[in-house]
């Protein structure tokens, strides 16, 4: 069965890999599963085609025979259930895995998202700057938080999982900032998911992507 994704039909990064379709591509990568990509303009996002796909009108999507889902948490857990790289058998492990997903998710990326809003949308705003100190400070404490569970460790819990799959995607959104920079630990474990090589073909796919002209894809 064919798994088709839906990506920006050009990513606002340029292709840094910071649109949700990377940590799709990335677990597909791990796991092995050969995909398609369908680009989706953001006018097309809106319509009601890729609306019956995605109720929110975003990216991505997943389609694979006839299952359909939307939200990259629930999309990485769905292909992480085919294979243990990815999600342990052991169930109290398993269990631990799927919490940091939820964690990565709900705890860590919508602070991360906040510095996104005040530098690109509210940058122009005169308390701009104020509520920007107060997001940093937050961020840091996050990281701080994070830093001290992960210590030495090279991954959250064991062998790498769709836990960090999910942290390290998220992570990766504040390296422009330099914020990580305060933190060796956690910029050496977003740089250990970056070398991996599922996460070198994810990125190169979608680099490719969003570089080729839109004829080629
Ligand atoms: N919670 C959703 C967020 C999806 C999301 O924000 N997608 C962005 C791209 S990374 C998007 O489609 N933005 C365009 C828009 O919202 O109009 C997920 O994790 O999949």
């Amino acid at each position: 069965m064919t798994i088709i994704i839906t990506a920006f039909e050009r990513s606002p990064d340029g292709g840094k890999g910071l649109a949700r379709d990377t940590r799709v591509r990335w677990a597909l990568e791990e796991v092995g599963l050969a995909y398609e990509v369908r680009p989706v303009s953001f006018h097309a996002m809106k319509e009601s085609a890729h609306l019956a796909l995605h109720p929110f009108g975003q990216i991505p999507t997943y389609e694979e025979g006839d299952l359909t889902l939307f939200e990259s948490g629930a999309i990485v857990l769905h292909i992480a259930e085919r294979h243990e790289v990815l999600l342990p058998r052991e169930a109290n492990a398993r269990a631990r895995a799927i919490t940091w997903m939820f964690a990565a998710l709900s705890s860590v990326e919508p602070v991360i998202l906040e510095l996104v809003t005040i530098k690109f949308l509210e940058g122009d705003k005169p308390w701009s700057k104020e509520r920007l100190s107060l997001v940093e400070a937050r961020i840091r404490e996050r990281l701080r938080q994070l830093a001290d569970r992960l210590g030495n460790a090279d991954w959250l819990d064991g062998a790498f999982s769709a836990g960090d799959l999910m942290m390290i995607s998220v992570l990766l959104r504040l390296k422009p900032s330099g914020m990580l920079d305060a933190f060796p630990s956690l910029a050496a474990y977003v740089a250990r998911g970056e070398a991996r090589p599922a996460y070198k073909r994810a990125y190169a796919a979608q680099l490719a992507f969003n570089t080729a002209t839109p004829s080629d894809n």
